[in-house]
């Protein structure tokens, strides 16, 4: 048996790697890690809702029974409140930012964004789901937190990751020195490193897009899936692998190599997928792994956000597909001028 390296043994070894870390960083990951391991309890329990209790409804012990995505977004937020390590944060589940204003947390520097239960729609069809996090420096010094503390460029990250909840359950998370994937243990309860410095393929041969949408796509688009789908000299026919769960796509795209496109369209003229939520966070990781993100015209990591739910057109995935893509937009764009 290979050694064992469980995640929190793991950020111990990595910070024990900056001698000046004050190890609070280490413990919000570790706290994120607590959170998901809840989550995780609860999202396997998922079919079992109708037996102990109708979402909404009280279940045989009384108890109210909570929607899985409320469950996901209470949780983080308790284990963030514990865990004095962040002063703020925001969730994609709430219109708002919030201080956490504890006597523990009132000198922490980290502010948390999060998409706690990312394509929650699957749930109830027991497809893979996840939860993403992105982790920032706060801005202001001190006191209640200000948007411009969440307001920063994907570039100003610290440290992101997500958790998929798949037929095994993983989180992957970089701190901007590599990816490293963890794989949750049940037997013992811990998450112990499967994947270390995870490297996506530079070319792939896979493209993951809701196809239904392909009349409302812009030309260049269609063009880049007609590209994907034609046999040429040089490729066969790309598959084409489609969950709805944006985790789930970009965790397979990051380990085989491929494509995710949530493009703009005539439906969705900024796209869907959130900037800060889902978008950034899995820009920083791809990147970190090799991978690029691009909105078609710039770097995903490049924007300075307007507003925490703004969303914005997403290509991720394998570089040179990605660059190819970009080639396809910009060359649409000089020819309309
Ligand atoms: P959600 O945050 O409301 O769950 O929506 C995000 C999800 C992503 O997981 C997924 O990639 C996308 O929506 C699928 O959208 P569509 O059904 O339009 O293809
Ligand atoms: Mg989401």
């Amino acid at each position: 048996m290979g050694k064992l390296i469980t995640l929190d043994e793991f950020i111990y070894q990595r910070q024990k790697d900056f001698p000046f870390s004050t190890g609070e960083l280490s413990g919000l990951l570790r706290d994120i890690g607590v959170a998901s391991k809840i989550i995780n309890r609860e999202v396997n329990k998922a079919g079992l809702v109708d037996i102990t209790g109708l979402t909404g409804e009280v279940n045989v012990q009384g108890e109210a029974v909570q929607k899985l995505d409320e469950f996901a977004d209470a949780t983080l937020i308790d284990c963030l409140r514990n865990s004095g390590e962040a002063c703020g944060y925001a969730s994609e589940e709430q219109d708002s930012f919030h201080t956490i204003s504890t006597f523990d947390n009132a000198n922490a520097k980290y502010i948390v964004l999060f998409d706690p239960l990312d394509g929650s729609s699957n749930i109830d069809v027991n497809v893979s789901i996840g939860t993403i996090f992105a982790i920032y420096r706060r801005k202001t010094d001190a006191g209640e937190c200000k948007l411009g503390d969440f307001l920063q460029r994907g570039r100003e990250l610290v440290a992101a990751g997500y958790v998929i909840y798949g037929s095994s359950t993983m989180l992957v998370y970089t701190t901007g020195n590599g990816v490293n994937g963890f794989t949750l243990d049940p037997s013992i309860g811990e998450f112990c490193l499967s994947h270390p410095d995870i490297r996506i393929p530079e070319e792939g041969n896979m493209f993951s897009t809701n196809i239904g949408y392909y009349s409302f796509y812009p030309e260049y688009v269609k063009d880049y899936i007609r590209f994907c789908m034609d046999e040429t000299e040089d490729k066969k026919p790309y598959s084409l692998r489609y969950i709805g769960s944006f985790v789930a796509d970009f965790h397979r795209n990051l380990i085989k190599g491929g494509i995710f496109m949530y493009p703009a369209s005539k439906q969705q003229p900024e796209g869907k997928l959130r900037l800060m939520y889902e978008c950034n966070p899995l820009a920083f990781l791809v990147e970190q792994a090799g991978g690029r993100a691009t909105t078609g015209t710039r770097d995903i990591l490049d924007i300075y956000p307007d507003e925490l739910h703004q969303r914005v057109p997403l290509f991720i995935g394998s570089k040179h597909m990605v660059d190819m893509i970009e080639t396809y937009c910009t060359d649409a764009i000089l020819q309309t001028g």
